[in-house]
């Protein structure tokens, strides 16, 4: 499997818990690597921006109200299969479906206030990258 980029966010619930090492630990103990990262506080606009392929499902304002409610920190992942590990050790949109011992089993309160974000596809992975951050940013590991 082709090294990968891939995008993740840990959204405010879990900032607010600290629980940012413990997240980012799991990452580089599955063999991804941090090759940027950046905290920041979004705008409901900004959020509105990046969820914009969710504009037209219900629960799209309380996601943008959310995602700009506090702190966020944007990470770019590079490693085998990337988008795909990240996704699985997320683990699923609703935590109540998560598996035991993914991310958001772990950390994740709700469907709304879920712990992290992580792109779905390769496709995405690039321009959600490019939405926090520039060629410069990115320091390859490989
Ligand atoms: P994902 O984050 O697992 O990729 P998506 O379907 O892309 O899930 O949805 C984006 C985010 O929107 C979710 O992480 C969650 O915070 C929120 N969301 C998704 N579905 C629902 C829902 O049915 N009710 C409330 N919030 C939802
Ligand atoms: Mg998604």
């Amino acid at each position: 499997m082709a090294v990968q980029r891939t995008l993740s966010i840990i959204k405010p619930d879990a900032i607010a818990k600290n629980v940012i090492g413990d997240i980012i630990r799991r990452f580089e103990e599955n063999g991804l690597a941090v090759i940027a990262t950046r905290m920041t506080q979004l705008s409901d606009e900004q959020a509105g921006r990046f969820y914009a392929v969710h504009r037209d499902r219900p629960f799209y304002k309380d996601l943008c109200a959310f995602m700009s409610s506090g702190p966020i920190l944007a990470t770019v992942l590079e490693g085998k299969n990337a988008v795909a590990l990240n996704r699985q050790l997320m683990g699923a949109t609703n935590p109540k479906e998560a598996e035991t011992g993914t991310i958001r089993a772990d950390h994740a309160d709700s469907i709304d206030a879920n712990a992290v974000h992580g792109s779905d596809s390769e496709e995405n992975a690039a321009i959600e990258i490019a939405f926090f951050f520039g060629d410069l940013d990115l320091n390859s590991r490989q």
